[in-house]
């Protein structure tokens, strides 16, 4: 394997087409199968991306276990964590870098990157960086036959080397989401970033050497799942941990993939959230809170509201004002002013969501605004966008009430009473998010308590504090992450027992 960083300069604002190598042991390595790496605002490729075989993805594994059981793992806490920082440092430092990278691989609008996406992956590794250097550990004193007793008390050490799969919805944010603790934690860790979006993953290589992190902690592959590189790292012996964002059945695939090595595995998977609006609701906050948890980055969050149910004397009015909403959304490049609805990440995507769309229209619904496809007469028209939607009228039976679709587009039911929509809103195999809008305090502790999810917003959405617990229930994931659950996760715990 030769080094590549100088080819991986190149980049795409200019027009040229990026080289995105895999990156393993502080350096871009050359091999592996090409692939194409599509603009999906026009369907241009802008970049070409590398598939890690067997020896990329093996070598990967080797300086990973190299740096935990060398420096990174010895490394004072102090130390650490100021890398740590200096990571999310050079990040700032690099934003517009970053920005330019996101939004070539997913077409989202420079407003909601700059917003959202960017200072995340930032934020990420500071609230690590501090999480782990405030924590306290169990302690428990014993008796003992002879009358003096024993003290037990626990430490963390590293897992090992932990394998991170991410998809391409938020894919700096959701990366760094996990690579962070799994780095204060003192892991070492191989990212396998979605196969639509590997940029801003690539660029963070560079970013870890200028930060100071030693070689081997953290390693790019490229790829794809089944046959690929993603299953290559979640059945390799060497790898220990393995924690995942994306769809659930891919999640079911990783865990009997991963079973013969015992890998320790975190899930964060699909969803299909409702949202409650009560007739004493903050009107104007619901409508404007829920067009942004439907329609934001093009419903493209596992946390996006594709289930609104109202309280029926505000349901028509709510109806239309959604409707508003949606119409108002102007689809466009991402840097073109104005801006406010990107397109879908790929073509096959898209074709699944306007599978969506006709099922919808065929189960019966009523479509009260989008369905199509908007036409522009210039390079957008190469580009996966689709139309803002909104239906009404399904039975909660509908598929299209019970699936989750990925894209912009909700249905709105009527509702009469509490026990009756908290039955709907809960009759889902998945249990990811929800939200409650009302005014009255003692109903939303009431409701937010009776919801089977990992989160309840109550009077907004997406609003993170990231030492909170995340995750799903049911079929929206495995295990907890944030805060201290993040740090539980990464860690392994040994109990010493000292007889005094
Ligand atoms: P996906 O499951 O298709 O892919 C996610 C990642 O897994 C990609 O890197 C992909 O290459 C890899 N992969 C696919 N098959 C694999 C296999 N067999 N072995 C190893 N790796 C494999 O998901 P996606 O389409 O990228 O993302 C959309 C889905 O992710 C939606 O279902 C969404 O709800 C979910 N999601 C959940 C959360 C959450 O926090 N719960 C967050 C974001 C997205
Ligand atoms: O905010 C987060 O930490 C998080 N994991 C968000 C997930 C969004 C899903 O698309």
């Amino acid at each position: 394997m030769q080094s590549a960083s100088a080819r991986s300069q190149t980049r795409s604002s200019s027009g040229v087409v990026r080289h995105l190598y895999n990156f393993v042991g502080g350096a871009s390595v050359e091999g592996g199968r090409p692939f194409d790496v599509f603009d999906p605002a026009t369907g241009k490729v802008h970049a070409i991306a590398y598939e890690a075989d067997a020896a990329i993805v093996d070598a990967a594994v080797q300086a990973a276990r190299h740096a935990v059981e060398g420096d990174w793992g010895k490394m004072p806490l102090a130390t650490r964590r100021k890398l740590l920082g200096q990571v999310a440092d050079r990040i700032e430092e690099r934003f517009d870098e970053f920005l330019a990278a996101e939004i070539a691989d997913t077409g989202k609008p420079v407003d909601l990157a700059s917003h959202l996406d960017i200072p995340r992956g930032a934020a990420n590794f500071r609230v690590f960086a501090d999480t782990i250097a405030n924590l306290s550990t169990e302690t428990f004193e014993m008796d003992t036959p002879d009358g003096l007793g024993a003290i037990n008390y626990a430490v963390r050490k590293p897992i090992g080397v932990v394998g991170v799969i991410s998809p391409w919805n938020l894919p700096l944010l959701l990366m760094t989401w996990k690579v962070a603790p799994a780095l204060a934690c003192g892991n070492a860790v191989i990212v396998k970033p979605s196969e639509e979006t590997p940029s801003t993953t690539t660029l963070l290589g560079e970013v870890m050497n200028e930060a100071g992190i030693p070689p081997g902690v953290f390693n790019v592959i490229h790829g794809f799942g089944p046959g690929s590189a993603g299953e290559l790292l979640t059945t390799h012996p060497g790898v220990r941990a393995i924690t995942f964002t994306g769809e659930t059945r891919t999640g079911a695939a990783i865990m009997a993939a991963a079973a013969p090595t015992t890998k320790a595995l975190s899930f964060e998977l699909g969803g299909k959230n409702a949202a409650i609006v009560f007739a004493d609701a903050d009107f104007d906050a619901a409508v404007a809170g829920l067009a942004r948890a439907a329609f934001a980055n093009t419903g493209q969050v596992c946390l996006a509201t594709e289930r609104i149910y109202v309280e029926r004397p505000i349901f028509e009015r709510f109806v239309q004002a959604l409707k508003q909403r949606a119409e108002a959304l102007r689809p466009g490049l991402p840097y073109e002013p104005g801006t406010t609805l990107g397109p879908l990440i790929s073509a096959e995507h898209r074709g699944k969501v306007l599978e969506y769309y006709a099922l919808a229209a065929s189960e019966g619904a009523r479509v009260v605004t989008g369905g199509g496809v908007p036409k522009f007469g210039d390079e957008r028209d190469g580009g996966y966008f689709v139309e803002p939607t909104i239906w009404t009228g399904l039975p909660e039976t509908a598929r299209t009430v019970r699936e989750e679709i990925f894209g912009p587009a909700c249905h709105i039911t009527p509702f009469d009473n509490e026990n009756e929509v908290v039955a709907w809103a809960n009759d889902s195999p998945y249990g990811l998010a929800a939200s409650i809008w009302t005014s009255d305090l003692a109903r939303a502790h009431r409701v937010g308590r009776a919801m089977d999810v990992g989160i309840c917003w109550v009077n907004c959405w997406f609003l993170r504090d990231l030492r909170t617990p995340f995750g799903g229930a049911k079929l929206s994931g495995v295990g907890r992450e944030g805060g201290l659950h993040s740090i539980g996760f990464y860690s392994e715990l040994s109990n010493i027992c000292i007889k005094l």
